[in-house]
């Protein structure tokens, strides 16, 4: 029996007014992370043509860039370093004097109100671009742990204030805890990319850090996009190592995934919207067949919606301008 006329859904609809007064999403900029990479040198102001509008940045540049990010109501940045050299184990990762440290300095100088979260991964500081040190052609599992706890270590020391773990090795989140708590850091949060999928969508993400493997791909460590059930064990076993944020990522191909973590556990839940959703907005849009705010916008609420606290995005700037303080 249809409560039509009695029940009008249309009535809420009428106005903007109304639409807003009974909006169940809401997205601040306080919600969203901008990715930055960090490169060597003074100046380095160099775009990545897969991404338009997103360079790559030397420390100081990304020092001034984190303050107009700031003042446009951006609240965090989550920092990709890029190293003057690459070697098999990745060991520029560790170096106290490092892109990544010397970017904390900076960067919490020029801003003190941002939130520094680092990335802690291998690809972009291995000659061979995976994610770990390898052992006959593989990613060598447990050896990595070392690596990766090391290299939060050396952000811990610089003054960040979340490492992100995005390497996807078994038991990295328990390894980073462990060091981080060993060495006193008992207070620093971990953000884990606990469910990251293999994803087909991270092409530009590898021109702009540099970070495509030599060969092979990683399938062999990040998750099979056909399943959904194992993302909710990572997720469970990053927990129970001592994630504080779990990640879903990449965001959109993954909503039903972001709502099952965000119902299952309740944990303050991430999505990234990852570098090849930028592109496919960015592209579509400089044809003229999308309207990139309108399509951002819903993407994003979509994101929230499906249950993620916090967006990591490279459309953050853009949006927060637009979202005013
Ligand atoms: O924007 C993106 O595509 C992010 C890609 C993501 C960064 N954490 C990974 C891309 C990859 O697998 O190469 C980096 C993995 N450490």
């Amino acid at each position: 029996m249809s409560r039509h006329p009695a029940y009008r859904p249309r009535r809420l609809r009428r106005t903007e007014a109304l639409r807003r007064l009974v909006r169940e999403t809401r997205l601040a900029a306080a919600d969203l992370v901008q990715p930055l990479f960090v490169v060597p040198g003074r100046g380095v102001e160099r775009p990545v043509d897969a991404m338009p509008g997103v360079k790559q940045l030397s420390v100081d540049r990304a020092a001034e860039e984190c303050r107009r990010l700031v003042d446009l109501g951006v609240s965090a940045v989550l920092l990709f370093g890029l190293p003057e050299r690459k070697d098999a184990g990745g060991t520029a990762a560790l170096d106290p004097e490092g892109v990544v440290p010397r970017a904390l300095e900076a960067i919490r100088k020029a801003a003190p109100e941002l939130l520094l979260i680092t990335d802690v991964c291998l690809c972009a500081y291995t000659d061979h671009g995976h994610c770990g040190v390898l052992r006959d052609g593989a990613v060598d599992n447990d050896p990595t742990l070392a690596v990766l706890a090391e290299t939060a270590l050396t952000h811990a020391r610089a003054g960040a204030d979340m490492v992100a773990p995005s390497d996807m090795m078994d038991g990295r989140v328990g390894a980073i805890r462990r060091a981080l708590d060993g060495a006193g850091f008992t207070e620093l949060p971990i953000m884990s990319y606990a469910a990251k999928y293999a994803s087909a969508f991270y092409g530009p993400f590898r021109e702009a850090a540099e970070s495509a493997p030599a060969f092979g791909d990683r399938r062999g460590y990040q998750m099979d996009p056909a399943n959904a059930e194992e993302a909710l064990r990572e997720v469970a076993l990053d927990i129970e190592e001592g994630a504080d944020v779990v990640m879903v990522k990449p965001a959109l191909p993954c909503l039903d995934v972001i709502r099952r973590v965000k119902d299952r556990f309740g944990w303050p839940v991430a999505a990234y919207q990852v570098s090849g959703e930028y592109a496919m907005v960015k592209a579509a849009a400089a044809r003229g067949w999308l309207d990139e705010a309108a399509v951002v916008a819903e993407s994003l609420t979509a994101i929230r919606r499906a249950g993620a606290d916090v967006i990591i995005t490279y459309f953050a700037r853009d949006v927060a301008r637009g979202l005013g303080r």
